[in-house]
């Protein structure tokens, strides 16, 4: 492992979140909660001050609205949320040519194989500068670990949050990791950590604790011998730069093998989610959604399925990966299962008016993607005007939808540099009020014309 702290994990501060409040004044210092509005949706992240009320990730849209009643909720609007992402990815590439995006707004940076560092002063130094760089480029904030390794430097990011630069210096990883849960080892799932707790091994000193061999009695070869070595903070795996994706896909080894059949579905229908999970984090939808199961004598299958137009709709995909699997034999047991979708896409604006407002429609993502034509997209009026899109008035300019209903949209006039502005409503078929494109976060040199 290398002696210096010059591997840089990059996460930014409630991503999503963190974009609409500067492109919404008003929203600056509120709560604000962003993901699929209609019945099923779930939050996609919402700003710390949401946090606070225990709103999270991937839970439902519902139950955040029972937390935080007057919080702003919005659609997300992944073509910006992107376009921020390239600016922040562009800055770690003059760092480095060795960036690893692992979502639109986390990456690993060797820093090293950049020059841009060799020790610990040099390795500060430019990740303060990244922050600042990001911060007068983006105008929002990320926060940055710096560690011999990925495993902990990513660690370190974590505990950076929001808006700060944590080292974790060569040498201290182990007395740092020791006491912390075993889930925080990369590898380590609700299932493996589960099988441990029920031996007893709770903390990553546990793990260290109770030797090599008897994680690999309890977990297998590979898994057992990699846990046994992420607890002693050693992880040489290289930052790898950038490659196209094919395809996200995720799987579980189960310690014993599963002969329900129920719980099999249930397994797959978690993976289906946490594949989804995945593929919204990375901004992207796709069209093919594939089964893997690997059974107790190790024949491993694949089914695939591939749907008409892209989709990143959990239901579409659970509901896919469920037909895939009723043409699986399992009796005697599956090790192994995984859900991936392939066939990817970037998210279009058919996606983005599908969650905002489509997810009553059962698979509606995936079937109406192929019929909508490119050049004058037929959009539903309660589409049209979701809540956190921007629009333009003829008379008061840009502002962004507050909300809509019978016959109604609010709509609050300001933009990322003015003050927080005012809010009217207007009649869902006034000619004068026009869907627009987000504005520049930031204005001055960086703008983009
Ligand atoms: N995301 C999502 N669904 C999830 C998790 C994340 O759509 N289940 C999206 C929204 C997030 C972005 O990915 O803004 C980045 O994910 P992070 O886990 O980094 O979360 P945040 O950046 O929002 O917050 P944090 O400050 O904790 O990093
Ligand atoms: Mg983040």
């Amino acid at each position: 492992m290398r002696s210096a702290p010059t591997i840089l994990h990059l996460d930014m501060d409630a991503f999503f979140a963190s974009a609409e409040q500067a492109s919404k004044p008003s929203l600056r210092g509120k709560a604000v909660i962003v993901g699929g509005l209609g019945p099923r949706g779930v939050v996609a992240t919402c700003s710390y001050e949401a946090r606070v009320f225990g709103v999270h990730s991937a839970m439902p849209m519902a139950q955040a609205r029972r937390l935080a009643p007057n919080a702003a909720y919005l659609v997300p609007r992944f073509a910006f949320y992107r376009a921020i992402s390239e600016q922040v990815m562009g800055l770690l590439r003059e760092l480095s040519p060795l960036v690893e995006p692992l979502s639109l707004d986390e990456a690993f940076v060797d820093l090293e194989a950049g020059g841009a560092a060799w020790d610990d002063a040099s390795a500060r130094l430019a990740g303060a500068k990244l922050r600042a760089d990001i911060r007068a480029v983006t105008g929002l904030t990320g926060s940055v670990g710096l560690a011999a390794s990925k495993m902990l430097a990513k660690i370190a990011s974590e505990q950076a949050k929001p808006d700060g630069l944590v080292v974790i210096e060569p040498g201290t990883e182990r007395a740092l990791l020791g006491p912390m849960p075993v889930r925080t080892l990369p590898g380590v799932g609700p299932a493996t950590g589960d099988h441990l707790r029920r031996v007893g091994i709770h903390t990553v000193e546990e793990i260290a604790e109770a030797g090599e061999d008897e994680l690999v009695r309890l977990l297998g070869k590979a898994h057992g011998h990699a846990l046994y070595a992420m607890a002693l903070a050693h992880d040489e795996r290289p930052v790898v730069a950038e490659r196209e994706t094919k395809s996200v896909s995720v799987e579980d080894t189960y310690d014993i093998d599963i002969h329900d059949r129920v719980r099999v579905g249930m397994e797959v229908q978690r993976l289906a989610d946490r594949c989804v999970r995945r593929l919204r984090s990375a901004g992207l939808s796709g069209r093919t959604i594939v089964l893997k199961v690997r059974r107790y004598d190790f024949s491993t299958l694949t089914r695939s399925e591939t749907l008409r137009g892209p989709t990143d709709d959990p239901a579409v995909v659970r509901e896919a990966a469920a037909r895939l699997l009723d043409s699986v034999d399992t009796t005697g047991g599956v090790r192994l299962l995984g859900v991936g979708v392939s066939g990817l896409a970037d998210y279009t604006q058919e996606d983005l008016f599908a969650q905002a407002a489509g997810e009553q429609e059962d698979s509606g993502v995936a079937e109406d993607a192929d019929d909508v034509p490119a050049e004058a997209p037929v959009v539903p009026v309660e589409r049209r005007w979701a809540s956190g899109l921007d629009v333009t008035h003829a008379e008061f300019g840009h502002g962004w939808v507050q909300g809509s209903g019978v016959g109604r949209v609010t709509v609050r006039f300001e933009t990322p540099d003015s003050e927080p502005g005012r809010v009217r409503t207007f009649r869902v078929d006034d000619p004068e009020l026009e869907p627009a494109e987000p504005l520049p976060l930031v204005r001055g040199p960086f703008a983009e014309a």
